[in-house]
């Protein structure tokens, strides 16, 4: 069922590839290097911290064996990045590094990195090529997919932005392994809006399921994000610049939208505001007389059993925000409306008093939702190693062991998942970069063990970036370094730490290991 026609976005621009492989990036570095026809030297990475910490080494590693150079420019995530000033800052290191027009930028990460990176593309020198390479799942069947780019106002969401298409989306579906629970839910409305327009067998093959997609095989789910991607090409392929049929794609968004703004942002995720979006959409198609009565209640009891957060909504504070949406024009409220799955149509003919009632409807749902879930269920613990440590197992085996740095973080993976924590490693051999490390820990890892090698000895940036982030911290040697040549002797980061592990080999990791975790069952928070 899956790959069975390639994906095609048709733009004025030309026509845009959407690939979408059960493959991380290794494949997502491959297809970058088929599909670029001018080479480019380099290729800027565009993400967010949490993001590059998962994705951006594996990635670079990748690109620079097909021979790239690469640079990496981070921001912090969330929703609040999504300004110019991220994009200013962006653009003074493009000018920095001299990255000229020939170039490529990746963007890496869900919907607020593609439309960041998307629109520094489409500004720096006047529009460069870029590739958006989305993480989430919002990311794969939604937000990379359409050529709109952009930041927030301060007074107002996506009021700044361009239409700049990608060369190509690359979705590496393995990225999704990483997705927290609440990403799944937020990515999963996006497909519920899309069968609900699209109908047919995309329908009656969703409402048949359970909308846990975490649950689906790797088929079924590659089968589903295909088929919720090809929908949305299809119809910005008919109208890229949203003067007609793209507006159906505002399906639930309206009152989606109203919701975020009513509570300011902060509580729900995109997707799971559209969730109540798309159940008010549906109960307005059927008050007023578009929707009968049966699918209306077939489609309400599908999204409900979707757990989305409890909340106090205001439903004065709703309708507030719905009429001031950019969607409101001389007052009336612009709605996309069902008239049957496969039928959505747009209208401004909703009275204002269905309006406030679905508004009332909808705080008395949001008040029976579920409690907030678990963003992730085990605690990850982030693991560094310094410089030096890539040439373990080479020279020194009396001092270090004979043991190989992969040997080493297999061990730690192993005996991180037997203690039921999720163990994510890196090395690098630059400070700046251990220090960036310790710093993105803060949107990942709830611990860090690091051994910052001959770093230890020296730097006070790392030690004061490790006190900065104020994540608990082992710190781990090889070799009992209290008995090794006098510089050796002191460490500036083992007061900022709240243990030190010495002279036990690979089994220090573990040892370390074995006490955030006893620490984590202690204070789970
Ligand atoms: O004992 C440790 O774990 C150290 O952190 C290792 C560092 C050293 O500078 C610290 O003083 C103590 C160096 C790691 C060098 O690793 C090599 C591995 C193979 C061959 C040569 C060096």
């Amino acid at each position: 069922m899956t790959g069975s026609t390639p994906i095609i976005l048709r733009t004025a621009a030309g026509d845009i590839p959407i690939k979408i492989a059960p493959r991380g990036m290794d494949w997502v570095a491959g297809e970058v290097a088929e599909l670029v026809n001018t080479r480019p030297s380099r290729v800027c990475i565009i993400s967010d911290e949490r993001v590059a910490l998962l994705y951006a080494a594996p990635l670079t590693a990748s690109l620079q064996a097909a021979s790239f150079e690469t640079l990496t420019l981070t921001f912090s995530p969330g929703e609040a990045s999504k300004s110019l000033r991220t994009v200013e800052r962006m653009l003074d290191q493009l000018v920095d590094a001299r990255f000229a027009r020939d170039e490529l930028i990746i963007g890496l990460g869900g919907g607020v990195t593609t439309d960041i990176a998307g629109f520094a593309a489409a500004i720096y020198q006047r529009g460069v090529r870029w590739i958006a390479v989305p993480t989430t799942l919002m990311g794969m069947v939604d937000a990379a997919i359409g050529g709109k780019t952009g930041v927030d106002h301060a007074l107002a969401k996506n009021m700044i932005g361009s239409f700049h298409q990608p060369a190509a989306v690359l979705a590496p579906l393995a990225a999704l392994d990483t997705l927290p629970m609440r990403e799944w839910v937020s990515g999963a409305a996006e497909i519920v809006k899309s069968a609900l327009i699209t109908g047919g067998d995309f329908w009656s093959r969703l409402a048949a399921r359970e909308l846990d997609l975490r649950k689906w095989s790797a088929h079924d789910r590659h089968w589903v994000i295909e088929t919720t991607a090809r929908a949305k090409a299809d119809i910005v392929s008919r109208d890229e610049r949203e003067s007609g049929p793209r507006r159906v794609l505002n399906l639930g968004h309206t009152f989606a939208h109203a919701i975020e703004t009513a509570t300011n942002y902060r509580w729900y995720r995109h997707g799971e505001a559209v969730m109540l979006g798309l159940r008010a959409a549906v109960r307005i198609s059927n008050q007023h007389g578009l929707l009968p009565d049966a699918i209306a209640v077939e489609i309400d009891d599908f999204i409900a059993r979707i757990p989305v957060p409890r909340a106090q909504l205001d439903a004065e504070a709703i309708v507030d925000a719905l009429t001031r949406d950019k969607k409101v024009a001389a007052g009336r409220i612009h709605c996309v409306l069902l008239r049957q799955p496969g039928r959505a149509i747009v209208t401004d003919d909703v009275p204002a008093r269905l309006v406030s009632a679905t508004a009332e409807w909808l705080c008395g749902i949001a008040a029976y939702g579920e409690a907030a879930a678990d963003e992730h269920a085990s605690p990850r613990v982030l693991v560094i190693q310094g410089p030096n440590l890539n040439l373990l197992g080479s020279r020194e085996p009396a001092v270090y062991g004979t043991g190989t740095l992969d040997d080493l973080e297999r061990l730690c993976v192993e005996a991180g998942a037997a203690l039921g924590l999720e163990v994510l490693c890196r090395q690098s051999n630059h400070e700046g970069e251990l220090v960036a490390l310790i710093q993105q820990a803060r949107h990942w890892a709830d611990g860090i063990i690091l051994n910052p090698g001959g770093f230890t000895h020296t730097s006070v940036a790392i030690r004061d970036a490790l006190s900065a982030v104020r994540i608990p911290a082992i710190e781990v040697h090889l070799s009992d370094i209290a008995q090794r040549e006098e510089f050796r002797r002191r460490s500036l980061i083992a007061d900022v730490c709240f243990r030190s592990v010495v002279g036990k080999g690979g089994q220090g990791y573990v040892e370390g290991l074995e006490t955030l975790a006893a620490r984590f069952r202690n204070s789970p928070n």
